[in-house]
């Protein structure tokens, strides 16, 4: 663990000790968890230390989020929301301690509406399981974080999360059209709708998306379906630079070409690759991974041109096609390895997810081997080129290294904002960004979030120490 968690007043004994009590008498001893058992529940997939919960309720209902909010509201112990625990920001780290609120209990989809293409769900139910049910149904649900096989759509909701097919169908915030949550207090509300338009009052469902749990409890999410694309076609252009792959994108975009994913990995990135056993050949130094999708015909002519550009106009060395399912399969799935792979590569990682507009990527690239070879810092860089969202890595062995990480960091983040970018496309800023936060948002902007999240959440009780600055983290 390398970024400390921020340091917040604990709740008194007397006040966990009332909670517990009253919430036992009120939803069953059996759905409070304590000692030992709360270990799993002090930690998330980020690099921020861990710290325990008092104690952890495994909610079932909606009612038993509700008792939480009520109770903790009226004692003052801060309540930290959980669903898959897979983010990578601290976001679900109950940094001040007091109750962790775990929703994977809650784990019923209730219904897949396909005459109006709605899903109605629980926040504890496993993205990918989603995805299988949807496409069972005819139907698809494309955001798709690469920790699909164990994030939950409450989190990816409360994130906004992102993923490879972002390119072309958005991200999560773009197929929510309506949830339910708890607030402080215990009220409980359905914000939103289940239609595709809709613009009565203000758009508070935005506003719950992505707060990284800090204004409410998601317990119920109503989810927008499109059809299921018939055809997706993958390739694999390999090129002897980053910079070449850079070019790339930029001459596949200009010759109108909209992939649904279009992945990028340098050298760095295809050495973890080669770790895991995959055989990518030796002159690669950078490449892109591309799918295509739509109808038949449609599809197969978008693969001519785009292999005819990447070729020709774009120097690749290759262009491979996935021929099967299972080629598909392993091609993808060596990609969702890679941020546990590029971890093998050194000590210590601290990986970014920086994003600036697509048109900046060549610079960005060039930014960040400037920043390297400035502070002497090994990075590598993957991620979602087609949307300028890049996972910058830094690497070290040496902990005295850790002071040049940090101005590393710090200049990837002016970089990017300077470039006209965000700090966060798709992790969120919980812990670890927000001492990065007012390179991006003014004081004022700052200032009017705080002064939102007051409105929610009066006593600050609800996922403290996340987002904003004043209560970022330090190096460990
Ligand atoms: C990925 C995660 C780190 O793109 O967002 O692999
Ligand atoms: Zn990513």
């Amino acid at each position: 663990m390398i970024i400390a968690a921020p340091r917040l007043p604990r709740p008194s004994e007397a006040a966990l000790h009332r909670v517990r009590q009253t919430l036992a008498a009120r939803i069953g001893p059996s759905r409070i968890l304590d000692g030992d058992g709360v270990s799993a529940f002090g930690h998330d997939e980020s690099e921020v230390a861990g710290v325990l919960p008092d104690f952890v309720v495994l909610a079932e209902s909606e009612a038993h989020v509700a008792a939480t909010l009520e109770i903790a509201q009226a004692e003052g112990v801060p309540v930290t929301p959980r669903a898959g625990g897979t983010g990578r920001t601290g976001g679900a780290i109950p940094v001040g301690g007091g109750v962790v609120v775990a929703t994977a209990g809650l784990a019923r989809i209730k219904e897949i509406d396909r005459a109006n293409m709605v899903a109605v769900v629980e926040p504890g139910v496993v993205t990918r399981a989603f995805h299988d049910a949807v496409e069972a149904e005819g139907l698809f649900y494309p955001p798709d974080p690469n920790s699909l096989h164990n994030c939950m759509l409450g989190g990816n909701v409360a994130n906004n999360a992102g993923g490879p097919r972002a390119l072309k169908y958005g991200v999560t915030g773009d197929y929510v059209l309506g949830l339910r949550a708890v607030f402080m207090g215990g009220r409980t509300m359905f914000v939103g709708r289940r239609t595709p338009k809709g613009v009565t009052g203000y758009d508070l469902t935005s506003l719950l998306v992505g707060s990284e749990g800090t204004l409410g409890v998601l317990t119920e999410l109503t989810l927008r379906l499109r059809p299921k694309p018939p055809v997706v076609r993958t390739l694999l252009g390999l090129f002897d630079s980053v910079h070449a792959c850079g070019a790339a994108v930029t001459a596949l975009f200009h010759a109108g070409h909209v992939p649904r994913a279009l992945e990028l990995m340098d050298e760095g990135s295809l050495e973890a690759v080669r770790n895991q056993g995959a055989a990518v050949d030796p002159r690669a130094r950078a490449l892109l991974l591309l799918e295509l999708d739509g109808h038949e015909r449609a599809v197969e002519e978008a693969v001519d041109h785009v292999g005819n550009l990447l070729h020709g106009a774009a120097g690749s060395l290759e262009v491979l096609a996935a021929q099967d399912a299972s080629q598909r399969d392993r091609l993808w799935d060596a990609r969702r390895a890679l941020s546990p792979a590029t971890k093998k590569l050194a000590r210590f990682k601290l990986s970014e997810d920086v994003v600036v507009p697509r048109s900046r990527i060549a610079d960005l690239l060039r930014e960040v081997d400037a920043i390297s070879e400035a502070t002497g810092v090994r990075t590598l860089t993957y991620g979602h080129a087609g949307d300028g969202n890049l996972h910058v890595n830094f690497l070290w062995n040496d902990p005295s290294e850790r002071e040049r990480v940090d101005s590393a960091i710090l200049a990837l983040m002016r970089s990017t904002v300077s470039l006209g970018g965000t700090l966060s496309g798709e992790h969120g800023i919980g812990v670890t960004k927000a001492a990065y936060l007012p390179l991006e948002h003014t004081p004022e902007l700052v200032a009017l979030q705080e002064d939102l999240k007051r409105t929610f959440d009066p006593k600050g009780l609800l996922n403290p120490g996340k987002i904003f600055p004043s209560r970022g983290h330090g190096s460990c």
